[in-house]
């Protein structure tokens, strides 16, 4: 029985918007405008680098079912450079890119095989033998309500078996429109390995039931280093590893500010936290920065026209770097060392705020009902999620200690 070694990638959503923030430079847009591409056009290299037997896209290929004529252009071109090397390509459409809706319509080239709404399987082929039977289905329209995963029928007579399924785990939070499944009934088909798409986190469910998330990150929620999973399999081996491909990664930066006195003591440290993180694979970082703790330097982190200045400061340095970073948002969490030293002293009304804060942070239902009016209405309710709650309640416990500690009392 031969090895296989194949790419599973999903959820590329090419065509898909990423907004900049809007002090970046042109540079940095294009940037982040052309990621998606870039990060696909580095897949492709690989895959031929890495002589992989065949490549996965587990659903999402496209982020508008309209599917724009340059991104499916773009995909086919890719596709068609490993014709060459013998190297197959397995597509199934997802909730993003259903079949059965309006596209200019592309043609695919032979040695790429779509899977169709109805479930399917294909047989991969080498050396003139059958290597690898694949089962799929796509979606036909944005939703797909019923557990796909548990009606493939496993067929002997090949040597390995791969379930393709663009849909959600059953426990998971909105799963009920995408193909939701339990892990046990994937575990009960005995594939060798199950390909998933469309949770855009990497999540390996099992060994071999795996998540490789979105190929590029599109906002600030979406952290960390993306790619595709690249898994080889042998008889009684199976060994699945993540390489990165994304040209920009989204990351956030704690730095605490205790026993920092000077701004250029405090820039260092930051600085030397950036370099810490390792992206080898990214071009670039997009960095949220988020002080936290007690010191001196909290009251002037608090004002705004210094926190543009230095941010502007610290991108110039960061322009230069390799990878270069971008820090597109700081965030102040930090209190001077006066208002902190009051609160542990039991000032009452400090002391007050906090446990007021607490209250309706820890009682949601609570502030549900006195925020009745605009958590309830249907389109704030969708951008207002508890962490950012949360966060409001903070900024205004901040804001109260500053103001009291201070003696302000208008
Ligand atoms: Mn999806």
């Amino acid at each position: 029985m031969e090895a296989l070694r194949f790419i599973h990638a999903a959820d590329l959503h090419l065509g898909s918007p990423i907004p900049a923030a809007a002090g970046a430079s042109s540079l940095l847009k294009n940037q982040l405008e052309d990621s998606i591409y870039t990060a696909v056009h580095k897949m492709i290299e690989d895959a031929i680098q890495l002589q992989v037997d065949f490549v996965i896209l587990a659903g999402d290929l496209f982020d508008q079912e309209n599917r724009s004529v340059k991104s499916q252009l773009f995909l086919k071109q890719k596709l068609e450079l490993l014709k060459p090397y013998d190297i197959n390509v397995y597509i199934l459409f997802g909730n993003h890119d259903p079949m059965d809706k309006k596209y200019a319509p592309v043609g695919w080239p032979d040695h790429v095989e779509t899977f169709s709404t109805e479930p399917e399987t294909k047989i991969y082929f080498k050396n003139n033998r059958p290597a690898a039977r694949l089962y799929g289905c796509s979606y036909s329209d944005r939703s797909l309500q019923t557990n796909i995963a548990k009606t493939y029928e496993k067929k002997e007579g090949v040597p390995f078996h791969i379930g393709v399924v663009h849909g959600q785990e059953k426990n998971m939070a909105g799963s009920a429109h995408y193909a939701p499944f339990s892990l046990r009934d994937l575990e009960e088909k005995n594939m060798d390995y199950w390909a998933l798409g469309h949770i855009h986190t990497r999540q390996y469910l099992r060994r071999h039931i795996c998540y490789p998330g979105n190929i590029q990150a599109r906002h600030r929620k979406e952290q960390g280093e993306k790619g595709y999973l690249l898994v080889e399999l042998e008889k009684d081996n199976i060994d699945v590893s993540f390489q990165a491909v994304s040209p920009v990664v989204f990351e956030k930066v704690d730095v605490i500010i205790d026993g920092h006195e000077t701004f250029d003591s405090l820039s260092n440290t930051l600085l030397s936290q950036i370099k810490e993180m390792s992206h080898n694979n990214a071009a670039g970082l997009w960095l949220e920065v988020e002080f936290t703790g007690n010191g001196n330097l909290s009251e002037y982190i608090q004002s705004e026209t210094i926190i543009e200045e230095w941010k502007e400061t610290l991108n110039e340095i960061g322009s230069s770097e390799s990878p270069f970073f971008y820090i597109y948002e700081i965030i102040n969490k930090t209190l001077p060392l006066s208002i902190s030293k009051q609160i542990n002293e039991g000032d009452h009304f400090l002391g007050d705020v906090e446990q007021a804060a607490n209250y309706y942070k820890t009682s949601p239902k609570i502030l549900e009902k006195e925020w009745e009016e605009l958590l309830g209405h249907p389109s704030v309710k969708k951008f207002i999620s508890q962490p950012e709650i949360d966060f409001i309640i903070e900024e205004a416990e901040r804001l109260v200690w500053n103001k009291w500690g201070k003696g302000e009392s208008s």
